[in-house]
Order: structure tokens, then C-alpha cells, then sequence
């Protein structure tokens, strides 16, 4: 893409209305645009990021099994008013009346939907286990939307629904999402912690949410030293083997971890010792539940068992913060200079800046090696701009993208270009007939 020909909007100055540091770099780096209390826009570079990370849990939730359809934001409150929610929301929900008056609203989540859809579709035993996801735009009316994408009203959300026939079988579903979600942050770049939690309106009494460290975190944490040392890699597993899923969510939940609704400072001091206790805050980036059959019995969701006898069946819920990851990832990397982008998701793998346009060479020579590293399948942002260099340096700091390429006179002389590396500033002369090879490996 050609920064002359593309919709990035880079503010200047600091937006007054950004109190953490990623609501005011998505601002800043024209990702994102407020429409109203907690809605956005999502500009081209900013829609880029939320494409790339939606990808990476699609196919992490698909490794583990889940099965992706879509449902629609808009619900009818019957079936709300059926599991008893449709009072119990409160505020929160944003409730609609369409034209005949009937009672709608904008989806805050949808147990209620993906139960009446599954049991509509079922017939026996033999058709479960399953879980069904989406990834949807979600409602909720927060009392205090603010950070940004981190606490809007409208966000995207995936939300995953496992049915079992035993409570057994629904805990094993129940591991392969909390596998499923340490693969998902570490393709991330993330390390989220996951932690005994409180289960709110989704209810259940069985729950993890899983919080990335940030200073900025809305979120009390509680934690063992020991989880930094732990292997975060996305590690292989085979999601059949029931023990080897369990063993991964044992490693994970053996030591002490809690959000400050569940800690205990009592137990903490026993299981820990005070060398090894951290504490500090967190972004919650995903939740997982079991609840039983508190979706299931009142929606009537139940099979005929082998015996012939029916069953009510065993759900859970698991729900990943799309939009909220993307300021997530910010807050866990970045600089005084701007965003660094993990190379998994971000909106251009390179930059190219060609400091001096109008110098016939200069230029000539910038846009062979654009259109060699498109030709090659590699998403890069020239920045062809007639603009100082020392802007279009600052511009492309500001962005974060991975690897910058530097054309100007003085190396052109020599036959190099520059090539940096965003995250750790490390600058190195690359011939000019190795520079596409360098990205094409
Ligand atoms: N139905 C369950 C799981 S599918 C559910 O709704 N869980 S949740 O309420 O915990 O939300 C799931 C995830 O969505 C959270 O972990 C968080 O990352 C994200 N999320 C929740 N509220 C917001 C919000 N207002 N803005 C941005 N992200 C949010």
C-alpha cells in the first residue's frame, strides 16, 4: 500500500480524551475513531490488527474442535425471558421495539440463542459433544465505557458454547478451551494469566478469566513468581487426549493466582511464599464457564440417552475480548516512540520510507523494491509522501510495524539501504539486491 494513496490519519498532538497509553496510540496512529461513548470506527490500519488477531482465535478455537457459525446482534427477548435473564441484565442490556412492538435487544452475549439453536438440532446422545462459536459484535450499555476499545459498549466478542451429556465430559470440553486459550495468547504474543474468578451475570459457580499484566489493568491481581517461569509457548497438544488436557490445566492452576473479587490473602500467605507473591493489575482478554444446566433446563435443551432415558445436557461458555486485545496488545508493547507490533498481528509486516522523494534514483529505486516485496506476497506501507524525513520517520515509529526499510542518496551511493528492527531499534545496511530476499525467507 502507498501511504500517498491510503486513509491513515496520524494526530499530532496527544487526544486530550485518552487517559492509557493505547487509547491515545490507536488515536494517535489513526486505527480508530470515536462514534459515540464506547463505540468505534475501525479505520484501515486498526481494522487490519482486529482482522489478523480474529484469524488467530478462529483457528485456535477450530485446532480444539469448536465449530464457527454466526448469529445475529439484534434478539428477541423471548427466549431471554425464558432463562429468566431478560430481567436480571439490567441496564446493561439495551432493549429495542421494532415495528409490530415486540421486545428486541442488541446481544450482550447469547447463551440463550446458541441453546435454543442446538437444542433445535439435536436428536440424540450421539450428537454431542459439541461446541458451537461465533464471532459477533456485542452490546452492553457499561455504566463507564472508557480505555478506549478496552471498555467499549460495542465490541467484538468470541463466544464459544460446549454441550456434553455428563458434567465429566463437560469438564473436559471445559480444558480444551483453557488449552485452547494459552495456544490462542501465545500466538499473541501474550502471556495470560489465568485466574479463579468471579462468574457475574453469566453465573455458573466454575470460571477462569484470563488477564494479561498492565499497569493499567482494571483488574486487582494476585499471583505466584513461579508463573513467569512456566512454558507460555503455544505448546502441541493433542485436544483427544483427555489426560494430557488435564495436565496442562493442572500445571496452569496448581499455583496461586486470583483477581481481587476471589483473593483470599490468607490462603495466598499459605501457598505462597512472600518472596515469590506478586501482585499488580490485569486486562482481562478472555473468560471461560461452566454452568451446568442452568442454560440448558429452563431452554428444554436435552437428548435421549443410550438408555433411552433424556438427559438435560452440560454447557459452558467461553467468551475472548477481540477489540479489547487489540489495546491489550499495545498496553503489553510499546515504547515512548509508539506501538511495536508482534510480528502475528500487525496491520504491515514492513515499512518502506523513501526519505528523499523527488530524487529520480531515490525514487526509482523505492519503487522497484515495492513492487518486488508485493509481487513476493509481502504487506508492506511505502510511505512515498513528499514530507521531511524526520516525520515520516516519527510516523512510522508511531505505527509500530515490525521491520523498517530506509531508501535515501547517501546509501543509494553505496548500493544499501537501511533495515530496522522496530522492537529492539537495531539498525543494519542491507545490499539493495538482498533487501526482498531478506523478507522473503
Ligand atoms: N458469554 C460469556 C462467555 S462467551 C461472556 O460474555 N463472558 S464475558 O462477559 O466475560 O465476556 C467475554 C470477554 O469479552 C471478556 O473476557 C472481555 O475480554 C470481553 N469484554 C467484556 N466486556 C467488554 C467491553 N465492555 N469492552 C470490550 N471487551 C469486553
Amino acid at each position: 500500500m502507498r501511504l500517498s494513496q491510503y486513509f491513515m490519519p496520524v494526530l499530532r498532538d496527544d487526544p486530550k480524551e485518552a487517559e492509557i497509553v493505547s487509547h491515545r496510540l490507536m488515536l494517535r496512529a489513526g486505527m480508530i475513531r470515536q462514534e459515540a461513548a464506547g463505540s468505534y470506527s475501525w479505520l484501515p490500519t486498526g481494522f487490519r490488527v482486529l482482522k489478523k488477531i480474529e484469524q488467530i482465535v478462529r483457528e485456535e478455537q477450530d485446532r480444539a474442535g469448536a465449530i464457527e457459525v454466526l448469529m445475529p446482534t439484534l434478539q428477541s427477548a423471548d427466549l431471554w425471558r425464558k432463562s429468566g435473564r431478560y430481567d436480571d441484565y439490567g441496564k446493561e442490556m439495551l432493549r429495542i421495539k421494532d415495528r409490530q412492538d415486540r421486545d428486541m435487544l442488541f446481544g450482550p452475549t447469547n447463551e440463550e440463542m446458541i441453546t435454543d439453536i442446538f437444542r433445535s438440532g439435536i436428536q440424540s446422545y450421539k450428537d454431542v459433544p459439541r461446541n458451537l462459536y461465533h464471532i459477533q459484535w456485542k452490546f452492553r450499555d457499561e455504566v463507564r465505557p472508557r480505555f478506549g476499545v478496552m471498555r467499549g459498549r460495542e465490541f467484538l466478542m468470541k463466544d464459544a458454547y460446549s454441550f456434553d451429556l455428563t458434567a465429566e465430559a463437560g469438564q473436559h470440553s471445559y480444558n480444551k478451551m483453557f488449552v485452547a486459550y494459552l495456544r490462542t495468547f501465545a500466538r499473541l504474543g501474550l502471556k495470560a494469566v489465568p485466574m479463579r474468578a468471579d462468574t457475574g451475570p453469566i453465573g455458573g459457580d466454575s470460571s477462569h478469566e484470563f488477564l494479561i499484566l498492565a499497569e493499567t489493568g482494571e483488574s486487582g491481581v494476585f499471583f505466584d513468581r513461579d508463573f513467569h517461569d512456566m512454558d507460555w509457548s503455544a505448546f502441541d497438544i493433542d485436544y483427544d487426549d483427555v489426560a494430557a488436557v488435564e495436565k496442562v490445566v493442572t500445571t496452569f492452576t496448581s499455583k496461586y493466582s486470583a483477581t481481587d473479587e476471589k483473593h483470599d490473602a490468607v490462603e495466598f500467605d499459605s501457598r505462597v511464599p512472600k518472596d515469590k507473591q506478586l501482585s499488580g493489575r490485569g486486562i482481562e482478554v478472555g473468560h471461560i464457564f461452566f454452568f451446568g444446566d442452568k442454560y440448558s433446563k429452563p431452554l428444554g435443551c436435552e437428548v435421549q440417552g443410550a438408555d433411552g432415558k433424556k438427559v438435560t445436557l452440560q454447557s459452558g461458555s467461553y467468551g475472548i475480548g477481540v477489540s479489547r486485545l487489540v489495546g491489550g496488545i499495545i498496553e503489553a508493547s510499546h515504547d515512548k516512540d509508539g506501538i511495536i507490533w508482534p510480528e502475528a498481528v500487525a496491520p504491515f509486516h514492513v515499512g518502506l520510507i523513501n526519505i528523499k522523494v523527488g530524487d529520480a534514483e531515490a525514487d526509482a529505486t523505492s519503487d522497484k523494491i515495492y513492487k518486488a516485496l508485493q509481487g513476493k506476497g509481502v504487506d508492506v506501507l511505502y510511505d512515498d509522501r513528499n514530507q521531511p524525513g524526520g516525520a515520516k520517520f516519527a510516523a512510522m515509529d508511531l505505527i509500530g510495524l515490525p521491520w523498517q526499510i530506509i531508501i535515501g542518496p547517501r546509501g543509494l551511493k553505496e548500493g544499501i539501504a537501511e533495515v530496522k528492527n522496530r522492537k529492539t531499534g537495531a539498525r543494519e545496511n542491507v545490499a539493495l539486491d538482498q533487501i526482498v530476499g531478506r523478507f522473503t525467507k
